[in-house]
């Protein structure tokens, strides 16, 4: 194996090959695991340089423990991540969001990696009334997804506490950008309407489309990956941070945004609420920004309109 500072579960993934794509154009060596079930080889393939990859699944500790050796830094994106699909088969999410989750920590903590950063998830929240979410609010997860998830959470915390392996949790809110798989019912929202509106397929909105989200876009979260690695041990082992733009936009309005971005002309369909949904969404960032650095890099607006163009050039390049 080649040697590499940086392990990304979760390669294949949106997020997880954006994290590869912006640590090789800083000239680190990444090794990467994927099982490849949300993720996509092509999104390896496009990666201009050398990664360390391993096909394995979260579940093999063996395999985990090989991934670990001698790297510094796990940025831990592998998961299954759909609340509908949380809703239907619960055992599942448990199994790679919890226990990959508690294997990878094992693996970790034997292999003296130095820190580990997770995703972990708005959904910890639930519908509790306050907006914005802060981090010292009691999470209320409502879906098997966003239990799972919270548990994930805890146990960076408590293997932070038990065996002193450094963990930093970052709850993303709803990001988006290039890559994000279209295709799956369970994909995100503004993938899925993006690619439908611009083959002019007349997308659904789920319940009255007045639900909010702060919807953050993928660089953002990049970007505070690369700070939880390296902010001071003393001010994020054991912590967890919101990651998030602090701007909110209802589905409506994010539909009405995406006619223009996208020239559909056509309405949505309104369907059924969608079972263990949250209502608002929109998060505090201070902490993230006193004890990480972190800022917005890049505003919805901005990164709807990278996303679409994404999108177009995927959709135009299919059809030649
Ligand atoms: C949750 C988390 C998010 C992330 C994600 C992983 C919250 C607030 N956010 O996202 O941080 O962990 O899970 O998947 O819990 N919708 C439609 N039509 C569609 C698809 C979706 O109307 O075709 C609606 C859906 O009912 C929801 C909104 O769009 O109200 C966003 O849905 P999503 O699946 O993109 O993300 P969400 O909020 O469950």
């Amino acid at each position: 194996m080649a040697m590499a500072r940086y392990l990304i579960t979760g390669i294949a993934g949106f997020i997880g090959s954006t994290l590869a794509g912006e640590l090789l154009k800083r000239g680190e060596k990444v090794r990467g695991v994927d099982n490849f079930s949300t993720g996509n080889k092509e999104n390896l393939a496009e990666l201009s340089g050398e990664i360390d990859f391993g096909e394995a699944d979260l579940l093999d500790l063996d395999a985990m423990k090989l991934a670990c050796s001698g790297v510094d830094y796990v940025l831990h994106q592998a998961a299954i991540p759909s609340v509908p699909k949380s809703v239907l088969d619960p055992i599942g999410s448990n199994r790679t969001n919890v226990d990959g989750t508690v294997n990878l920590l094992v693996a970790a903590r034997d292999a003296k990696v130095k820190r580990v950063v997770y995703a972990a998830s708005s959904s910890a929240y639930g519908d509790t009334p306050t907006l914005p979410k802060h981090e010292d609010m009691t999470p209320d997860p409502i879906s098997p997804y966003a239990v799972a998830k919270l548990t994930g959470e805890h146990y960076m915390t408590s293997f932070y506490r038990c065996y002193g392996l450094e963990t930093v949790s970052l709850r993303y809110f709803n990001i988006f950008g290039p890559r994000q798989d279209p295709s799956s019912p369970y994909s995100g929202v503004l993938a899925k309407f993006i690619t439908q509106m611009l083959k002019g397929q007349q997308p659904t909105i789920f319940g009255d489309g007045e639900q909010s989200r702060d919807f953050t876009y993928v660089d953002n979260a990049v970007e505070a990956n690369l700070l939880a690695c390296k902010a001071p041990g003393e001010q994020v082992a054991g912590k967890v941070f919101n990651v998030a733009t602090g701007q909110r936009v209802t589905l409506n309005e994010t539909f009405k945004l995406l006619q223009g971005l996208t020239s559909y002309s056509g309405s949505a369909i309104h369907g059924a609420e969608r079972g263990g949904d949250i209502k608002h969404s929109l998060a505090d960032i201070s902490l993230a920004e006193k004890h990480l650095g972190y800022k917005p890099k890049v505003n919805f607006e901005e990164g709807l309109r990278r996303t679409v163009g994404w999108y177009r050039e995927q959709i135009a390049g299919d059809r030649h």
